[in-house]
């Protein structure tokens, strides 16, 4: 019960839901035949099994038909997998209000803000060290880095996981949908520190983030 806090956290949820639905049917289904069997036919006083090869039509129905419906089901389990897949991970929002980047390294994230210019790479970057913050309801790509091994960057509320490579940036997007602050845990076995290698997310209004800005960029933020 995390809650959801970003664009298409609940879309992620969904599709889970679907599947554990589809799948928990089919489960019920298939484990409520299966012992029912057992039940039915388990060994009587002078009655000789019958030997079924599986051929005969009025058996082999029992497993063409559930298979057939299974098959549906998995369609439509793809069909909304692959879209949520995509809004997520394929495409980069062309309209997104700020870049960010992220780089892991044994153990900690450090975090590298575009600061008042809202440009990243330029004198007034804010560079942060487990704890990242932004701004609620706008868009964010992020640039996603590791100094050494591979980690994983992944923020629960926001239903985000990626891993980092290192020798690569990495291209992803979020937008928060509610302030508070939430977990960022590695999710990467990275080293005996792996298990401390978390931060936190600072979701902001759009006051608390401009005043975080400043009090960061004269050098009195904590
Ligand atoms: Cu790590």
């Amino acid at each position: 019960m995390i809650p959801q806090a970003s664009t298409y956290a609940a879309s992620i949820d969904n599709v889970i839901l679907l599947i554990a639905v589809l799948v928990g049917f089919w489960f019920i289904a298939a484990e409520g035949m299966f012992f029912w069997l057992i039940w039915r036919f388990r060994a009587k006083e002078g009655v000789k099994s019958e030997y079924l090869e599986g051929h005969e039509p009025h058996v082999k129905k029992w497993i063409t038909w559930p298979h057939s419906l299974v098959l549906v089901c998995d369609v439509f389990i793809i069909i909304g997998a692959v879209q949520v897949w995509y809004n997520v991970k394929q495409r980069l929002p062309d309209d997104a209000d700020a870049t960010i980047r992220i780089i892991g390294q044994q153990w900690a994230w450090t975090f590298q803000h575009p600061g008042a210019d809202n440009d990243l790479d330029t004198a007034d970057d804010i560079f942060t060290v487990d704890d990242l913050h932004v701004e609620v309801d706008r868009t964010y790509i992020f640039q996603l880095q590791s100094r050494d091994v591979l980690h994983s960057f992944s923020v629960p509320v926001f239903r985000i996981k990626q891993d980092a490579i290192p020798g690569r940036s990495i291209m992803g997007w979020f937008e928060p949908t509610q302030t508070g602050e939430y977990d960022v845990q590695c999710v990467e076995i990275c080293g005996i520190g792996h298990g401390v290698m978390a931060a936190r997310i600072h979701i902001e209004d759009a006051q608390q983030h401009a005043d975080w800005i400043r009090s960061a960029s004269t050098g009195t933020a904590q």
